[in-house]
């Protein structure tokens, strides 16, 4: 908890100081493009994707590609199908494969450091991009660029405070996880439960995983529906989990977004729209859009330079208002 409070804090001062401060002189620890990639003068990277599961996922990977392209970096994209071991043998191969730099956003915390202590000692260096590890050792990677989950949680967690600030309570609450062990799950309920979860007024009624997709957030729903008959809220950790609740819901005869009030995390179009409609009250936004400044940051690790250890994403949050005005212009 600690270390992610004081990431938040430092969070301000990296959001505006992000990549103007990298300009300074080699690291020591650096290295790596130089000894391990073919001397064509082309960077190459090897990015390891968690998979598809998610309309964010799937823009994240085009704004990777995309950038990729414009910063003349040559690719190698692995898709991981949400499963770690193939994110590890990904990992191995782009290290035969003696690329300059290593990117990829790891499906779980927890298991990386073996792999990781393989790429240091190629002389290969590792950027994490949207999802952390929960490895000691800090060396094992560059740089971490993504949002701070832990205050989404909380923005969403404050919204349920205000929004049901004269309900006589008990607030009846679920919750659709995201993947087990992925950061952005841990702390997206840390986060929403350090708001709520010493209010008595706020019952957790069920918490479980819906792995950030459709499918998996439309089933857990029904289960929710069919054990709990009073439910006043569900807070999913993405939108797509939302949306997914919302037809079973719908399903069960209710109407989402008035007999039970939604609040999601992402603001992907498909889960703007739903807001602007009505169906989900409040949306936390997270940013996809990791490409160009992974890019960025990606030249100057190769480079020899210094860069920020973390890397926030800067990120609002939208009422169904808001939702109506910003969508003609959503990006992704
Ligand atoms: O919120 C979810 C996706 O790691 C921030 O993963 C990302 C999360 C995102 O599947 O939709």
């Amino acid at each position: 908890m600690l270390r992610k409070l004081s990431a938040v804090v430092l969070g301000g001062v990296l959001v505006a100081a992000t990549l103007a401060a990298c300009g300074g002189e080699g690291s020591g620890t650096s290295g790596g493009g130089a000894a391990a990639g073919k001397d064509d003068g082309k960077i190459t990277m090897g990015f390891s994707q968690v998979g598809a599961e998610s309309g964010w996922r799937t823009a994240n990977t085009k704004s990777v590609q995309e950038s990729a392209k414009e910063a003349g970096i040559e690719l190698k994209f692995s898709d991981a199908q949400q499963k770690q071991e193939n994110q590890i043998k990904a990992i191995r191969t782009f290290i035969s494969q003696k690329v300059d730099i290593i990117a990829f956003s790891p499906v779980v915390e927890s298991g990386w450091d073996t792999v990781l202590k393989e790429a240091k000692d190629a002389g290969i260096p590792v950027i994490l991009t949207d999802r952390a590890v929960d490895s000691p050792d800090k060396t094992l990677y560059k740089t971490f660029i993504g949002s701070d989950f832990v205050v989404e949680g909380t923005k969403a967690g404050e919204w349920v405070k205000k929004e049901f600030a004269s309900a006589a309570g008990p607030v009846n609450m679920v919750e659709l996880q995201g993947n087990t062990g992925a950061a952005p799950a841990i702390d997206r309920k840390e986060g929403f439960a350090s708001v709520l979860g010493s209010d008595a007024k706020f019952k957790m009624l069920a918490s479980q995983p819906g792995d950030f997709t459709r499918v998996k957030g439309k089933e857990v729903m029904e289960a929710f529906l069919r054990a709990n008959k009073d439910i006043d809220l569900l807070y999913a950790h993405n939108d797509d989990m939302g949306l997914g609740a919302i037809e079973a819901i719908e399903a069960a005869g209710k109407k989402p977004g008035v007999d039970i009030k939604i609040v999601t995390v992402d603001a992907v179009k498909d889960g703007m729209q739903a807001l602007a409609d009505g169906k989900i009250n409040f949306i936390v936004e997270c940013s996809p859009l990791l490409g160009p400044q992974l890019m960025e940051l990606a030249k100057k690790v190769v480079a020899g330079e210094t860069v920020p250890e973390r890397v926030l994403t800067e990120e609002t949050t939208f009422t169904q208002e808001q939702a109506k005005a910003a969508l003609p212009e959503r990006k992704y």
